[in-house]
């Protein structure tokens, strides 16, 4: 598929209007629990009215920032495409985030409008109160009426979309934060295109027919990706979960008969509890056929967990808020365990040192990337710090193998040094989750006067497990067995659980910092 754009090009009329156009607007597009089934050309008037709205109602002009805020729903896909049509900037927000923290995007993000569900209003009433250059806020999904439905049903079911140049800026995601402080990245119209372009078809390879399922939220581009952009970039379905823990996600992929299914890899091992008497993998004689894995590593436990249960091999695959989505990746034909994947045609990756210079091979150092989705930062001096002659130096540390594997070791900022030894906190975690008592571990550097640092695990027990210094150190006797015996975790802390961010990604810094 063509990386280049004509000069206009608008994302919502290259996936939505020209599909109906096509003949595809029968099509069932977006299902939701309840019975909701919109089709393509549903969605299409949805996000038309909605544009109209935005536009005649509300004052929306090219280039202004719509916060939207809501957990994945379709009215949520139909503002999105709203927002795209009216040649407008999104600003996807998290659901769970509080006042404060919907304040600095506000202000980060220069918002003036914002389309928000009703039962998420509270935390963004807080943090508009303060905010006058915040004009106008409209909720949707108000059971007592009014609202943005009331003023849809007054607009028309057509909108002529925005002519947009296809480098306009039509999304500002912000990072999910693992260390804490959201980032703003910007990404164009034709980057969203070129995102359906690269990793789909090469990796996942979707058809028409196949149902989309999962958990990543629609404003974490491996959500709004993989549950709203790819399937409707081949024509086929997505089911849109407003709760997705591991019980409900099971649930609704029976109920749906979901084909393909994203979800993090934590996510991954609590369902592989469930998962084996509902036989839901089609090696089993279910409908699922294809896993993908992302946000955070994928160890090979899980990797294996999951494919005892169900009979299929994830697809792990890394991307970043940065790159929009997965630049690194492997099919199941092509998975290897303890590495992420090779690079995604239209990507380029390497391995680089301090200095920049591409490192030998099986030589661990910084993941630099390049390709037609990043990165551009809202902020000039981060932009300074992170890219340079295109390339997009990511916070992690990876090595390439002689077959171009590249094989994720640790965020830079976790690997732990002791007594002069590298240790990534990853390998160690990996070790761990192969013992029967584990259900979930975590791994970080302390503090140490003799060895600079050293290993410190947090392990959640599985149910039924007693803990105490038997299992300590029999935990630590099989970390030795496992893998280089120095990597062994000299302290060991019981939890009932860890702190993840909304994406399932686990928050190393809080545990460092000593919190719960
Ligand atoms: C980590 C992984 C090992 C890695 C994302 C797919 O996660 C996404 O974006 P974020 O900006 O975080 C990026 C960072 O997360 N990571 C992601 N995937 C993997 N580490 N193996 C993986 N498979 O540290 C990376 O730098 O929140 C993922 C698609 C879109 C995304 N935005």
């Amino acid at each position: 598929p063509s990386l280049q754009f004509p000069p206009l090009v608008n994302c919502a009329v290259e996936l939505l209007d020209r599909r109906v156009l096509a003949g595809d607007g029968d099509r069932v597009c977006v299902r939701a629990p309840g019975g909701l089934c919109w089709t393509y050309r549903d969605l299409l008037g949805h996000a038309n009215r909605i544009a109209n709205v935005l536009v005649h109602e509300l004052g929306v002009v090219p280039g202004n920032r719509v916060l939207l805020r809501g957990p994945n729903s379709p009215m949520l896909a139909a503002c999105w495409f709203a927002v795209m049509k009216a040649g407008a900037i999104a600003v996807a927000t998290m659901p769970l985030l509080r006042a404060k923290e919907l304040g600095q995007i506000l202000d980060k993000g220069c918002v003036t409008h914002a389309l928000c569900a009703h039962a998420l209003r509270g935390e963004l009433d807080e943090a508009v109160a303060t905010r006058p250059s915040v004009g106008q806020v409209v909720s949707f999904g108000d059971p007592s009426g009014g609202g943005l439905e009331a003023a849809m049903a007054r607009q028309p079911g057509e909108f002529d979309a925005v002519a947009t140049a296809s480098d306009d800026t039509c999304i500002l995601a912000f990072t999910s934060g693992t260390t804490g402080q959201p980032k703003a990245t910007m990404h164009f119209h034709r980057d969203v295109i070129a995102a359906c372009r690269c990793w789909p078809p090469h990796v996942l390879r979707p058809q028409p027919d196949d149902v989309f399922i999962g958990s990543p939220p629609l404003a974490f581009t491996f959500g709004l990706g993989g549950l709203l952009l790819f399937p409707m970039s081949v024509g086929a379905s997505t089911v849109l979960l407003e709760q997705a823990s591991p019980p409900r996600l099971l649930d609704a992929i029976g109920e749906f008969g979901a084909t393909i299914l994203f979800t993090a890899p934590t996510s991954y091992r609590a369902m592989a509890e469930g998962v084996r008497e509902r036989r839901l993998g089609a090696p089993m004689g279910g409908p699922l056929v294809k896993c993908v894995s992302a946000g955070e590593v994928l160890q090979a436990a899980t990797r294996a967990l999951w494919k005892d249960a169900t009979g299929i091999e994830i697809i792990d695959g890394i991307g970043a808020t940065e790159m929009f989505h997965i630049f690194i990746s492997a099919d199941a034909e092509h998975a290897r365990p303890g590495a992420t994947g090779t690079v995604v045609p239209g990507y380029r990756a390497r391995v680089v040192d301090e200095e920049g210079r591409e490192v030998p091979v099986g030589t661990v150092g910084r993941l630099a990337v390049k390709g037609p989705t990043g990165c551009r930062y809202l902020d000039d001096s981060r932009q300074r710090n992170y890219v340079g002659d295109g390339w997009n130096y990511t916070g992690d540390a990876y090595s390439m193998d002689a077959d171009g594997y590249f094989h994720y070791q640790s965020r830079l900022d976790d690997m732990i040094v002791s007594a002069g030894y590298n240790i990534g906190a990853p390998e160690v975690e990996d070790a761990l989750m192969q013992h029967p008592a584990v259900a979930e571990c975590a791994v970080i550097g302390v503090p140490d006067e003799e060895r600079g640092q050293i290993v410190k695990a947090f392990v959640v027990p599985r149910p039924g497990r007693g803990v105490g210094e038997l299992l300590v150190r029999e935990l630590q006797d099989f970390v030795k067995r496992t893998i280089a015996p120095y990597k062994y975790p000299r302290a060991v802390e019981f939890r009932d659980s860890l702190p993840r961010t909304e994406t399932g990604k686990l928050q190393r810094f809080r545990l460092r910092e000593g919190k719960p």
